[in-house]
């Protein structure tokens, strides 16, 4: 094995096949066991970025397996399909084919939200799915860590948000060092960690550590005791929103921080009289979807100071907040405009654009519904050369409201596996049968390492029962 100097993320990548003593199957061999892995610029203490170069070739011929790649990221991804060639005979001998792969990924964003508010997922749930993400070549985990729910992020600048938004302060929490141990994690695995504190809505959860911080919902002229969004109004509300983001920015080393923007519920706004006196002093009128960019601008405002990059959910652009031309918008709603004119829209007016909208694995339905999400083609709306480049991938979601660790391995294994072949591979890799052959042997091998991934349809694994 030929690694960079002193690359401990590639070492520790190949230590598993250090003492595979490979056979070449056609022809049948000698053994083999010689990996060697090169990497042109082997840099491999940073963290994996949008920029990433993922490409590898792997030439496994008599005698050597050869794996180059640009990057570390690359030769990693090359690894990960070096596995996934090995077989093993019914001696249990592990076997080879000889062969020459070029690969590369069609998007540079190939993500998978977990929404650990709804449901709170223990650390190993968190990181055994890193696992099963590498093995699908993703590489962001969008971290949907805290909603109206639970607040189960521990802040060290206002640890009362998870003391008393938290389902359980004590065991419902992650703490600085679970953080740190799933960034690390997802390091190692050139996974990207892109942490979302969705606000001004689905903030619910706040309210009791942060005094003031939520809109008081009027009833007629009487406070109604309950709260709506966060209060756009007041100044320390900008204040604490910067202190805040200031502590996450610092925790989550991407560049890119998804800050949320979606479905924001006007009423509570619309009963509070300050509110509405507010209102009236800026000239909004009636608009509430100003008073809405007004927040938004002046949280974009400060992560920008802090130095960071955004992505925000369509509704941003819907409401035509000025962002930074740099943003990425984020397609997620099915209902009303269709989704891939939203993709036309948002790339039209220059911005990148993420698609989810029809990969919501949380959603299922009898029979095979990976086929739907396998059929999505991400460029298939009207559009130059200049808007397709635009697309920068898309992120299969996994929203929590009935799901916890109980039920997300299987939920998201292997359909997960569908969205994330079509945003790896070409364009023309779509037909759905070659897709189905690979999808169900890969959920054996899923099976195989411990993986509890639910069955595509009837059929069987020789290694079901472990
Ligand atoms: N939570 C937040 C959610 C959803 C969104 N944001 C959601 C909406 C519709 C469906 C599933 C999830 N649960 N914060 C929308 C981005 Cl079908």
């Amino acid at each position: 094995m030929v690694v960079g100097p002193a690359c401990s993320l590639a070492k520790e990548a190949t230590l598993g096949f250090g003492d595979v003593s490979l056979e070449n199957k056609q022809p049948w061999g000698t053994p083999c066991t010689q990996l060697l892995v090169f990497v042109a610029t082997p840099g491999c203490d940073g963290f994996p970025s949008l920029d990433s170069k993922e490409g590898y070739k792997l030439s496994v011929s008599e005698g050597s397996v050869l794996l180059s790649a640009d990057s570390v990221w690359g030769a990693l991804r090359g690894l990960e399909t070096f596995s996934q060639l090995v077989g093993r005979d019914e001696n249990g001998t592990y076997y080879i084919n000889e062969t020459e792969i070029v690969d590369f990924p069609r998007f540079p964003h190939r993500g998978l939200l977990l929404d650990t508010s709804r449901h709170y997922l223990p650390l190993r749930a968190i990181l055994e799915t890193l696992d099963v993400m590498a093995y699908n070549k993703f590489n962001v985990f969008h971290w949907h860590i805290v909603d109206d729910p639970s607040f189960p992020y521990e802040s060290l600048t206002f640890p009362e948000l998870s003391k008393q938004g938290a389902f359980n302060p004590m065991s419902h929490v992650y703490t600085a060092s679970d953080v740190q141990t799933v960034i690390e994690y997802a390091r190692l695995r050139g996974i990207r960690v892109i942490a979302e504190f969705d606000t001004p809505g689905h903030t619910l959860s706040w309210g009791p550590g942060a005094p003031g911080l939520l809109t008081p919902c009027y009833l007629g002229k009487d406070p109604s005791g309950t709260y709506g969004p966060i209060n756009p109004v007041l100044n320390s509300t900008y204040q604490f929103v910067a202190d805040l983001f200031q502590e996450v920015s610092a925790v989550f080393p991407d560049f890119f921080l998804h800050l949320g923007g979606d479905e924001v519920d006007f009423t509570c706004w619309k009963s509070n009289p300050k509110i509405r006196d507010f209102m009236k002093e800026m000239g909004f009128g009636e608009d509430y979807k100003k008073l809405e960019s007004f927040y938004i601008q002046r949280l974009l405002d400060i992560i920008s100071s802090l130095g960071k990059g955004y992505i925000v959910w369509q509704e941003v652009f819907d409401n035509e907040v000025k962002v930074r031309p740099d943003t990425i918008i984020h397609v997620w709603k099915e209902k009303g405009t269709p989704y891939m004119e939203e993709m036309a829209n948002v790339t039209k007016a220059g911005y990148r654009a993420l698609l989810s909208a029809p990969w919501y694995l949380n959603r299922i339905s009898y029979g095979q519904d990976w086929i739907a999400a396998y059929q999505v083609e991400p460029l298939k709306f009207e559009g130059s050369p200049e808007q397709k480049e635009r697309v920068i991938g898309g992120e299969a979601c996994m929203w929590g409201e009935y799901v916890d660790v109980t039920n997300l391995a299987p939920r998201l294994w292997p359909r997960a596996g569908a969205v994330a072949e079509r945003l790896w591979s070409n364009a023309t890799v779509r037909d759905l049968k070659d897709a189905y052959a690979r999808l169900a042997a890969f959920r054996c091998t899923l099976l195989g390492r411990g993986v509890q991934a639910q069955p595509l349809y009837v059929g069987y694994c020789e290694n079901e029962f472990g």
